[in-house]
């Protein structure tokens, strides 16, 4: 318990690319063993529905239930908060549902692709979503918050608010008022893989939901991806999630206190969290700094000993310049980006792959106003989603977004004039790939048939 708490380091240009890659990678997650272990659970609730439900959340959260769902409106007794908490969640769900209201797609696209042939295409809701939110080491009002309010913005019909019940079978005053405010139709006390079931297969009581959102430990992400991938379940999900992460990218310019204060907050997430800093060409003296206050300051956090196994797992990395920073940054692609170096503003146009990026510090030269660097700031109330692709998802992933409840459907209009031109490209189109009652049914309408 004494040992020091810190990082490995590693110089970029003497590693291998074979080590290089190994440095890229996450903490193992098995999935295939986790697959395996999830789905009887999955095969359970999808069985025998409620029966099977109550008797798993008796089993791994210790909760015994009469049934799990409770409906609007939602009792004042289950949601009453201290007073500065309930403001601090009005002020965070103000912001939130700002930046999430523009994001949302409400107006037709129209484009004429050639005269008389109108292509267009508008957004609709999801119908019916469910929302996983944690349980476990911490309780989560502000996921509630950054999967419901897209939800509520893009106007799904239902929203199902699932998470795990305390031993006494209730949920956290907090969520319940996020659960209220964000205008669910039902709360799911359940967890796990077995919550994960309910909503794609829908029980008794249970409303079966269209796509599954949220993050959630290894059992909820293997169900995640098994019912996404069973066509009887007909369920979509928002992405792979896995344990949070940062990636901080310091040159001299940095303030050691501050970078360690930002790393610690991710890595207090979970043991399979990882934190990782790209150092830029920074003296040996900068870089004590940082390990100093890792160290110092996680001594005195509650959750020192999850921060213990998570930093044992994270890495310091040392190169030369910024564009080496960005390039390893890219490769990597982590959740949360943090830009603590000089001019960080112009480096952002480098950031190819990252869920959110948070820009700083402070520029003298060029008077810019102080930026703010924290992730702790979009993990809860800036207005952008902290529910953002890990594991290196983030290549090809965006985090959960207002489009991300909503769908788009195309559609097309042709004039007499434009079947006229149209009509004998896509017959020869229709011929060369031998499909007949395709150009026919052009052929039809050009009194050509
Ligand atoms: N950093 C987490 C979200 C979170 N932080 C919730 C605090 N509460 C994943 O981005
Ligand atoms: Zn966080």
């Amino acid at each position: 318990p004494n040992a020091p708490i810190r990082m490995r380091k590693y110089t970029a240009s003497s590693l291998s690319p074979l080590e290089r890659a190994q440095l890229l990678r996450r903490p193992v997650l098995k999935f295939d063993s986790m697959i395996t272990k999830v789905k009887p659970i999955v095969d359970y609730v999808r069985a025998q529905g409620d029966a099977a439900l109550l008797e798993l959340t008796a089993k791994f959260d210790k909760a015994q239930l009469d049934s799990t769902v409770v409906l609007p409106p939602f009792a004042p007794e289950t949601m009453q908060l201290d007073g500065a908490v309930r403001s601090a969640i009005d002020v965070a769900y103000a912001n939130i549902r700002k930046f999430h209201e523009a994001q949302a797609s409400t107006d037709t696209l129209v484009v004429e692709t050639m005269p008389g042939v109108v292509c267009s295409r508008f957004a609709r809701p999801i119908a019916r979503v469910g929302l996983y939110v944690p349980g476990g080491t911490a309780v989560l009002p502000s996921t509630a918050l950054m999967l419901g309010i897209p939800a509520q913005v893009a106007g799904c019909h239902e929203i199902v608010l699932a998470t795990p019940p305390r031993p006494n079978g209730s949920i956290s005053p907090e969520v319940m008022y996020v659960a209220h405010l964000v205008g669910a139709s039902a709360v799911l006390k359940a967890g796990g893989a077995q919550a994960v079931a309910a909503l794609a297969y829908g029980t008794q009581t249970v409303p079966k939901v269209d796509k599954i959102f949220g993050p959630g430990n290894q059992w909820v992400t293997a169900a995640k991806m098994l019912v996404q991938n069973d066509t009887d379940a007909l369920v979509a999900i928002d992405m792979p999630a896995g344990p949070s992460e940062v990636l901080v990218i310091a040159d001299r310019a940095c303030n050691p206190a501050h970078v360690a204060a930002d790393l610690l907050s991710q890595a207090e997430h979970g043991i399979d969290s990882q934190v990782v800093l790209v150092a830029v060409d920074l003296p040996q003296s900068i870089l004590s700094d940082v390990e100093t206050q890792v160290d110092v300051q996680a001594r005195a956090l509650d959750r020192v000993d999850i921060i213990r196994e998570s930093v044992a797992k994270s890495i310091i990395v040392m190169v030369d310049d910024i564009d080496a920073a960005l390039a390893f940054s890219n490769d990597y692609a982590p959740e949360h980006l943090i830009l603590h170096i000089r001019n960080a503003a112009d480096a952002v146009v480098g950031v190819q792959n990252a869920g959110s990026v948070f820009v700083g510090p402070f520029s003298p030269e060029r008077q810019v106003v102080i930026r703010s660097l924290l992730p702790s700031c979009g993990d809860y109330a800036s207005g952008t989603n902290h529910t953002l692709p890990t594991n290196g998802y983030a290549r090809q992933f965006s985090g959960v977004n207002t489009l991300s409840f909503q769908k788009h459907i195309t559609a097309q209009e042709l004039t007499a004039d434009g079947l006229k031109a149209l009509g004998p490209i896509v017959a020869t189109l229709a011929d060369c790939e031998g499909l007949q009652a395709h150009a026919n049914a052009v052929r039809i309408r050009l009194g050509s048939a």
